[in-house]
């Protein structure tokens, strides 16, 4: 049972709701079984760090209020983006999605083509006027005044200005509309801009290639719920989703707070599944909710290093597309949690107990020190490996 089904189970709040008429209005505007809608609910609450009292509100809001119109635009991208959203495993999020808003314009979703959808673009706009709200998915071309992409004759420097400029809200989704993702990356021919550098103000941004949708789907009901946008931080990204760094949550974190590293992919510490530093992971300096909310709704371990492979630094500007990918994190904090459990530890490979005591130590000192640590540590599970001889 996930932690969800169990406060579910057990939650007070959670067992007057169920047979409340919101979760009976619910299931009629959503097509969903009430219980799976209040477990969606539920992961909502949890995703953007709401008390557990928010989840009435939260339920009203998804099933009473008018749906805001969204205009989506789609510039240099992979529609990774809008395939995250519309590929989840669970149809819940699909169906939720495109019920809770009115997506007026998507270039990939749209039945209709040419100068038909623009014109329903501009209708859309003059209908909901200073109301609707601008998805922003791709980075934008600025060099050669913008020729290197074009929707329907206008670049993508005038379109994104145009549909802007009367929005209540603006959010870039993906890292290429958050500060320039995979586009951008040097010599970065054709200038691919982030929305906000383009549009020359804030906007609020959820990267990642791709994005958890979860996270895109939390900002909006916060919108719905509270009538204002999250908390963000300095980069305009939701604070629920992108607060804490990838290396605090991580569930190979005992690994590296004692010394045991995966060298090389295959190896009998990538197999044992340890820490995925020395093969490039920038959990350390990247900052996402991948560890807790995971990915496509199918379980534990369904994200990137979970799978076996280091993190990229996909959400990070200046990390992902940017540093190789098997140079080492810098470490934000070295600091370990105190409360975890002692990994199991096979004989005569890794660092006992003392070593891991002093990374600690050494690691709350200095960063600079905690990465001669790790460095070290590294060998020493080099020497144990060529001890042990190919595995
Ligand atoms: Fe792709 Fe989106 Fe990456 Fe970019 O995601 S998954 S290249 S962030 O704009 O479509
Ligand atoms: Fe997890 Fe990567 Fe940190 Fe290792 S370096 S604990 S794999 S986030
Ligand atoms: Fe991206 Fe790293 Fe998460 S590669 S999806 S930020 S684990």
């Amino acid at each position: 049972m996930s932690a969800i089904e169990f406060w579910l189970k057990t939650s007070r709040v959670a067992k007057s709701m169920e047979r409340s008429d919101e979760l009976e209005a619910a299931e009629r505007r959503f097509g969903i079984p009430r219980r799976d809608f209040l477990k969606f609910a539920a992961t909502l609450v949890t995703a953007m760090g709401l008390p557990s009292s928010a989840l009435g509100a939260v339920v009203n809001a998804m099933t009473q209020s008018k749906r805001p119109s969204v205009i989506w635009l789609q510039f240099q991208e992979c529609t990774g983006c809008t395939e995250s959203l519309l590929r989840a495993e669970h149809p819940t999020l699909e169906k939720l999605i495109l019920e809770l808003v009115s997506l007026d314009y998507h270039e990939t979703l749209m039945a209709a083509a040419g100068h038909q959808v623009e014109e329903a673009r501009k209708a859309a706009m003059a209908a909901n006027k200073g109301k609707y709200i601008l998805v922003v998915e791709g980075a934008i071309p600025t060099k050669e005044n913008g020729i290197y992409c074009k929707v329907g004759g206008q670049t993508a420097v005038d379109m994104v200005k145009e549909v802007a400029a009367d929005a209540a809200a603006v959010i870039s989704i993906g890292s290429c509309a958050s500060w320039g993702g995979m586009p951008a990356t040097a010599p970065n021919p054709t200038g691919a801009s982030s929305a906000a550098t383009v549009l020359g103000k804030p906007v609020v941004s959820i990267p990642g290639c791709p994005p958890n949708p979860y996270n895109f789907l939390s900002t909006v009901v916060h919108f719905l719920t509270f009538g204002a946008l999250p908390e963000l931080d300095a980069k305009g990204r939701p604070k629920f989703a992108y607060g804490r760094l990838i290396h605090e949550n991580c569930e190979r974190r005992a690994h590296f707070d004692a010394g045991r590293f995966a060298l090389q992919f295959g190896d009998e510490g990538h197999r044992q599944g340890w820490c995925l530093y020395k093969l490039g992971c920038k959990g350390p300096e990247t900052y996402a909710n991948c560890p807790q909310l995971l990915f496509n709704d199918c379980g534990a371990g369904a994200w990137p290093v979970g799978t076996g492979h280091p993190c990229i630094g996909c959400t990070e500007e200046g990390v992902g597309f940017t540093k190789p990918i098997h140079a080492l994190a810098e470490l934000k904090t070295v600091t370990p949690p105190v409360q975890f459990a002692r990994p199991a530890e096979p004989q005569g490979v890794g660092a006992n107990a003392v070593t891991a005591g002093t990374a600690a130590v050494l690691g709350g000192l200095a960063i600079g020190a905690g990465l001669k640590l790790a460095d070290k540590l590294g060998k020493k599970d080099e020497e144990a490996s060529s001890k042990k001889g190919p595995q």
